[in-house]
């Protein structure tokens, strides 16, 4: 394997919604470059990018996975990413190490609910996009529609460079707009193609399709602009280097076609990503100075050597591996590197480059690709790895915060260390999966982004580490707050013999604004309580307020001021003013009006119209707030707010009721008050579950 440098490189990452095709188009891709021997299909397991059990068991791509192709001496890496919801922080992870998106969309269903999501997500980094249209070979495809849709939805800008040849399943080819010439496929899948004059139908329409591609190439530059309007076109020269400055700039946004399943159009599509998207050592990745400001870093193998670690793969057998973008430098096989986050020696040995689970071995691999390097120490997605005298890092890819939590209990005993240390690497893995121990039920829970995101999640622990858990009914991350001010007094008295104990405080208690937690203020003057008790009064209230007051949930979003007290030169200790504090708050929550507080999630169903009148009425059922709705096409979007608790059993209820069409996606908004009569619920569930909730007695 040839090493390459910057200028010789692409980053793409496929991204787009669920079923549009990216892995497929993945295959054609590494089949029609020579990659691969066989033509990989999703639908028999048989892909690159979908190597995982979990996924050829599912036939959906759940974790990013990096693959390249060599292809007019260029080398392109694909990274190919989830389009379900539930797995979407992998496609950000991979926009941002890439220089630019294929976003692909297919042809029947137009623009879905995760190609905005991805579309927007690519806004934000500026970066290039080529549109791929796929799935044209199937029924009712319509670059029309689906174009139209496009333009509605993501830009306006989005423009063919190419139009189909035939329609449905007599979709043979494409003629590119530029050149004006035509690729004629052969249909048995094989990638063969021959040039072929325009079809004489198709001149009027290829006429005007590449008008509008030139009126769009000359109104996103001035100079084309006035050359446009003197000669009223543009020469090919002119088309082709303004379409690519346009593109570049992420003004512009080719679309070109495909039919990733019958193999038509790879060969097209890879010419257009080495024509029209940049290569690293034209676009500098974004960085973060020493003193925490944006800065920038050129693919310049001259520079310091830098990489970015933006993905880990949890391995049983081969242990951790690390994938990441060398910004800069060049980093060398056998070698010492540092990691700036953790302050940390790392030793490389082999350097790998992935061909989806394949890893083939190299000698170095410079500024402007994409590797992997085994067995780390302590190096973790996010982190910057590179020369201990360079000052930059990468700005770390957000994951999402979990939405859902479930319970889960190992199947056999004395598995609950095995489930923790693997439940840390899958962690590792997948930032956006939270592993933890209830507090308050001694449960171990594990977090996540949906219901799907969690069976994934379980399953990988069963495949890859052999743990088997049951998997319990979801939680409610409740909370309690007060709604009352008050004030409160608790007095420890105790004479038993010997030394005596007391200790007596007054305190205040006060509601703050939804999302603050929980503030103490020490406002004694003149000694009333000595300093060193302070902290013990606030101790004990601490304690207390984390064991919940109705139903044991934690009680957030108030303040405590204790104001005064008295004390005991002999009998007064630490103990005692943590007892005080305790007592004192708990006849504060005797006035203070407790309540309890429950999760509401933003919630996003995007569903075929006819559906979308009784599915606000079931939303409305769910006590959810409707806060809008938009049409695209024959498609509805309804936005809407809804407590946690209403939708634990929403993915089921959206399936039946669309007859699998419909999909939704939802994200933590904020707490708000549970309505009385569901309050007498939790707490007599609470109850049931936990015994005496009353907090014991030292
Ligand atoms: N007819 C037809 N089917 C296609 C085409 N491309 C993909 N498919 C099929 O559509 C299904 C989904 O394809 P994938 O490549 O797995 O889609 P994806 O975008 O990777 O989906 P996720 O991994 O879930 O995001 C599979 O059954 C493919 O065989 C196409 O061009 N034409
Ligand atoms: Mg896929």
């Amino acid at each position: 394997m040839k090493v390459y440098d910057a200028a010789s490189i692409r980053n793409v990452a496929l991204v787009g919604h669920s079923g549009s095709g990216k892995t497929q188009l993945a295959s054609a891709l590494l089949a029609v470059s020579n990659m691969v021997n066989r033509f990989g299909k999703v639908d028999e397991g048989t892909t690159v990018t979908d190597y995982d059990e979990e996924e050829i068991a599912r036939k959906h791509t759940l974790s990013a996975t990096l693959a390249y192709v060599e292809w007019n001496k260029q080398k392109v890496n694909l990274i190919d990413t989830p389009g379900i919801g539930n797995f979407l922080s992998d496609a950000r992870a991979a926009l941002q190490v890439a220089d630019a998106a294929l976003v692909v969309v297919d042809a029947v269903a137009g623009v879905m609910v995760q190609t905005e999501k991805v579309w927007a997500a690519a806004d934000e980094l500026g970066l290039p996009r080529l549109v791929v249209l796929n799935r044209l070979d199937r029924e009712r495809a319509s670059l029309e529609r689906a174009l139209k849709s496009l333009q509605e939805s993501c830009s306006r800008t989005v423009i063919p460079v190419q139009l189909p040849i035939g329609e449905e399943k007599n979709f043979k080819g494409v003629v590119d707009l530029i050149t004006k010439k035509a690729y004629v496929f052969q249909t048995d899948e094989s990638g063969k193609f021959a040039e072929a004059a325009i079809p004489g139908e198709m001149a009027g329409a290829v006429d005007t399709a590449r008008e509008a591609l030139i009126e769009m190439v000359a109104e996103n530059d001035e100079k084309l602009m006035e050359k446009f309007f003197e000669a009223g076109t543009l020469t090919d020269e002119e088309l082709v280097a303004g379409l690519r400055s346009a593109t570049l700039a992420a003004k512009v946004f080719p679309l070109v076609c495909a039919s990733a399943a019958v193999n038509v159009g790879a060969q097209q599509l890879l010419d257009a990503i080495v024509s029209y998207l940049p290569s690293p050592a034209e676009r500098p990745f974004k960085a973060i100075d020493k003193d925490g400001n944006d800065a920038t870093r050129s693919a310049d193998e001259k520079s310091p050597a830098a990489a970015f670690v933006w993905k880990t793969i949890a391995d049983p057998f081969a242990g951790r591996i690390t994938m990441f973008r060398v910004v800069s430098g060049v980093f060398k096989a056998d070698s010492n590197c540092h990691n700036k986050a953790r302050d940390a020696a790392e030793r490389f040995g082999h350097l790998l480059l992935l061909q989806g689970k394949t890893q083939t071995s190299v000698p170095e691999i410079k500024a402007g690709d994409l590797g992997a390097v085994a067995k780390l120490k302590d190096t973790l997605t996010n982190d910057t790895l590179g020369d201990k005298s360079d000052p930059l890092t990468f700005p770390p890819i957000k994951f999402p915060e979990p939405v859902l939590s479930y319970a889960i209990e190992p199947k056999s005993r004395g598995d609950e260390d095995k489930i923790s240390t693997s439940m840390h690497r899958l962690e590792e893995e997948d930032p956006s999966i939270r592993y933890s121990r209830d507090p308050q039920t001694k449960e171990l829970l594990l977090s996540g982004q949906g219901q799907l995101h969690i069976e994934v999640t379980v399953a990988k622990l069963k495949r890859r580490f052999g743990v088997d858990v049951n998997l319990k009914p979801p939680r409610i991350p409740y909370r309690e707050t007060i709604k009352a001010a008050t004030e409160a007094h608790g007095r420890h008295k105790k004479q038993t013999g010997g030394h005596g104990q007391f200790g007596d405080c007054k305190i205040k208690v006060e509601p703050l604004p939804r999302g603050t937690d929980f503030e103490f203020v020490d406002d004694i003057f003149g000694g009333s309580i000595p300093r060193q008790f302070i902290p013990a009064v606030e101790k004990g209230i601490q304690e207390t307020r984390v064991r919940g007051y109705l139903a044991g949930y934690p009680m957030v979003d108030f303040r405590v001021t204790v104001f005064d007290g008295s004390y005991h030169d002999v009998d007064s200790n630490e103990l005692s003013f943590k007892m005080a504090g305790r007592l004192a708050f708990k006849d504060a929550m005797t006035r203070a009006r407790p309540t309890i507080l429950e999760p509401i999630m933003n919630v996003e169903v995007y569903t075929p119209s006819d559906f979308a009148g009784d599915l606000m009425g079931d939303l409305n059922g769910r006590r959810g707030r409707i806060a809008g709705m938009d049409t695209r096409g024959a498609m509805t979007i309804i936005k809407a707010q809804v407590p946690m608790a209403e939708m634990l059993t929403y993915e089921q209820h959206l399936t039946s009721a669309t007859g699998g069409r419909g999909s939704y996606h939802m994200e933590y908004s904020h707490y708000d008050e549970v309505p009385s009569h569901l309050q007498t619920k939790i707490i007599t569930a609470a109850k049931a579950e936990r015994g005496d909730l009353e907090v014991e007695e030292v």
